[in-house]
């Protein structure tokens, strides 16, 4: 699944489709994806991390880390982060979690006691069952991309987590499949090195779900 950015309302009717699609299907074992990016801009963060919690309990999904979860994470370490990540979308987090999200009123260092206070044990714990790339089969899970022409288990964090061009560009075979998101795009692109999902949701109103079954992928 592609980028969700806080639309709790698009996510939950996509793990219906899932669902449905689970039991129309049945295979042995699929593993289910989130490709990162569940949190800021969109209105519901915390709901989005709430249900995805569940999920990695229910289903065993496999939660990828975006570049925003990192913001997050950092932010909630240091007041210090608190800015950076506030600026690109982190104030509609705060608010999803009942804290003022543009109140110059409130330090950095009071309001980065207060979000440690409020932020539930439940979420830290879904933050820190996050990984920066998954690998099955022909297929590689990443956020973001990787950086052409180095080994999987070379990239580095910031590349998995924030790339956009030089992995975007390249017409290199990077082995295998390279699924991604980050990078909105008006429709899903397969391309034969890379397939971008994420088509934007929290403006779009369109999150993406693909299912791959051998070399076949459907849009869900
Ligand atoms: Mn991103």
């Amino acid at each position: 699944m592609g980028d969700i950015h806080g639309r709790s309302d698009l996510l939950t009717e996509l793990i219906q489709r899932i669902d449905e699609d689970r039991l129309r299907r049945p295979i042995a074992h699929a593993f289910e994806i989130y490709l990162g990016d569940y949190i800021d801009r969109g209105p519901h963060s915390s709901a989005v991390v709430e249900t995805l919690a569940w999920r990695i309990v229910r289903t065993g999904a496999i939660c990828l880390r975006g570049n925003h979860e990192a913001l997050l994470e950092a932010a909630l370490d240091d007041a210090s982060y608190l800015r950076p990540w506030l600026s690109v979308g982190g104030n509609d987090t705060l608010e999803s979690y009942g804290l003022p999200g543009d109140d110059d009123a409130i330090s950095d260092v009071e309001l980065h006691l207060r979000l440690n206070i409020v932020f539930p044990e439940a979420h830290r714990l879904f933050l820190r069952c996050l990984r920066n790339m998954f690998s099955c089969g022909d297929f590689l899970f990443v956020h973001a991309g990787i950086r052409p022409g180095i080994p999987p288990r070379e990239q580095s964090t910031q590349d998995l987590l924030w790339i956009r061009d030089d992995f975007l560009l390249s017409k290199q075979n990077h082995g295998p499949i390279v699924v991604h998101g980050h990078t909105p795009v008006m429709h899903p692109e397969f391309l034969f090195n890379r397939i971008n999902i994420d088509t934007g949701a929290w403006f779009s109103g369109v999150l993406t779900c693909i299912a791959i079954e051998g070399t076949d992928v459907i849009v869900l």
